[in-house]
């Protein structure tokens, strides 16, 4: 990669850095979707589902076999997110697609806890256009079918997930009542359906529009949007039952951390379940706590601190936007300029890519 002439290196922060990092604005609603049980979108929050404690003693094998998992083989790329700008800005808001990044909040997620990051390299494609550069992942065919590889064995661990959220949930809709249907349990798994929203924020001075799954709102069934402050983010983890296992989930507490906090999603709960997917206990997080949580406890070395991912953040996003924003197509023209029958020259396609321990590289690809 280093043979491309216009290719920019930023290395990883020093770990120990103690610059004060920039701040991260709370973000605010633009937008909510929600797709439906066959993918489809649709502007509300149909999928939207109420927080309510999963019964411990819940089976989280549960309903395995009636699954119903989305295509992943269908690349969505930003249509979700870039669906509900053109619906914002169609209802007549303005200016909400201008200026900074427009991504995935899983997106920011990756380049935000890159400085912990070992072992998981990964690389996105940044495009600008009328004035705001659009990051996704760059997914190419191998990486994606040894992912692919690699999710089938965690198959099992993965719907736990979702069954876990399911015994977490009651749903807009109720359904037809199914008296089989353990306690608790929300209605079976279908993982097209996901409720999203879209929020405004900035890193800095780096403007961020970012879109983000949204597990469920904590307030009473049949209520609308109760807001970001309502909002749960639901995990599972295996319980606890030595330093070693507690190490390792205060070092995913980073990720948990960094999800929640991007989309401003105030509560993070967590249900431990036994190696059998019996839910066993589960504890409540609050997100702007969770970095004091870590720096409490007693170690030699903290596992992780906010402050170089912040710095890291700041410092890939300044890279991109300075160097892709200025390859604009639409910054050559003046509003007027543009006969809308003639194609807009191809826009520049920039691609980044993170090389675990040692630092983002920035390339151009054409
Ligand atoms: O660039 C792409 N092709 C990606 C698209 C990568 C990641 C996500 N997506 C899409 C998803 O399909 C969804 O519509 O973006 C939207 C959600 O984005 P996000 O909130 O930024 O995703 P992230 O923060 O990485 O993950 C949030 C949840 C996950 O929950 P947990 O608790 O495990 O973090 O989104 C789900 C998953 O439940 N999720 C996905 N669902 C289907 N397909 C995917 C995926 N590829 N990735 C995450
Ligand atoms: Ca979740």
């Amino acid at each position: 990669m280093s043979s491309f002439k216009t290719s920019h290196f930023l290395p990883l922060p020093p770990l120990s850095l103690r610059t004060p990092p920039p701040s991260y604005r709370k973000p605010t609603i633009i937008s909510t979707y929600s797709h439906l049980p066959d993918r489809s979108i649709q502007h509300d929050d149909s999928s939207m589902t109420y927080y309510r404690a999963a019964p411990i003693g819940a089976d989280l094998n549960y309903g395995f076999d009636r699954r119903i998992e989305r295509d992943e083989d269908l690349d969505e790329h930003l249509d979700g997110v870039c669906d509900a700008l053109r619906h914002v800005e169609e209802k007549g808001g303005k200016g909400e697609r201008k200026g900074g990044i427009i991504t995935w909040r899983g997106m920011i997620t990756r380049i935000m806890t890159a400085p912990y990051e070992d072992r998981e390299g990964w690389e996105m494609t940044a495009i600008a256009l009328d004035g705001s550069v659009y990051v996704e992942l760059h997914d190419p065919p191998d990486v994606r079918a040894n992912r692919r590889k690699q999710q089938s064995t965690w198959a099992w661990q993965t719907y736990m997930g979702y069954s876990f959220e399911s015994f977490s949930t009651v749903p807009a809709e109720a359904g037809t009542g199914d008296k089989d249907f353990p306690e608790g349990w929300g209605g079976d798994v279908n993982t097209n359906v996901q409720w999203c929203n879209v929020v405004r924020s900035a890193i800095g001075d780096i403007p961020l529009c970012l879109g983000g799954e949204v597990d469920c709102v904590r307030a009473e069934p049949g209520t609308s949007h109760p807001g970001l402050e309502s909002c749960v983010e639901l995990k599972t983890n295996k319980v606890i039952e030595n330093e070693k296992q507690e190490f390792i989930f205060h070092k995913k507490l980073l990720k948990h951390w960094a999800q929640s906090w991007l989309l401003g999603i105030p509560e993070v709960q967590v249900g431990f379940r036994d190696d059998h997917g019996i839910l066993l206990n589960q504890r409540r997080f609050e997100t702007e706590k969770i970095p004091r949580f870590i720096a409490s406890i007693p170690s030699a070395h903290p596992p992780w601190t906010p402050n170089p991912c912040l710095h890291f953040l700041h410092a890939v996003l300044n890279l991109v936007i300075t160097n892709v924003l200025p390859t604009d197509p639409c910054s050559r023209y003046t509003p007027g300029s543009i006969n809308p029958e003639d194609d807009l020259p191809p826009a520049t396609i920039w691609r980044f890519s993170f090389i675990p321990r040692r630092g983002c590289e920035l390339y151009k690809v054409g």
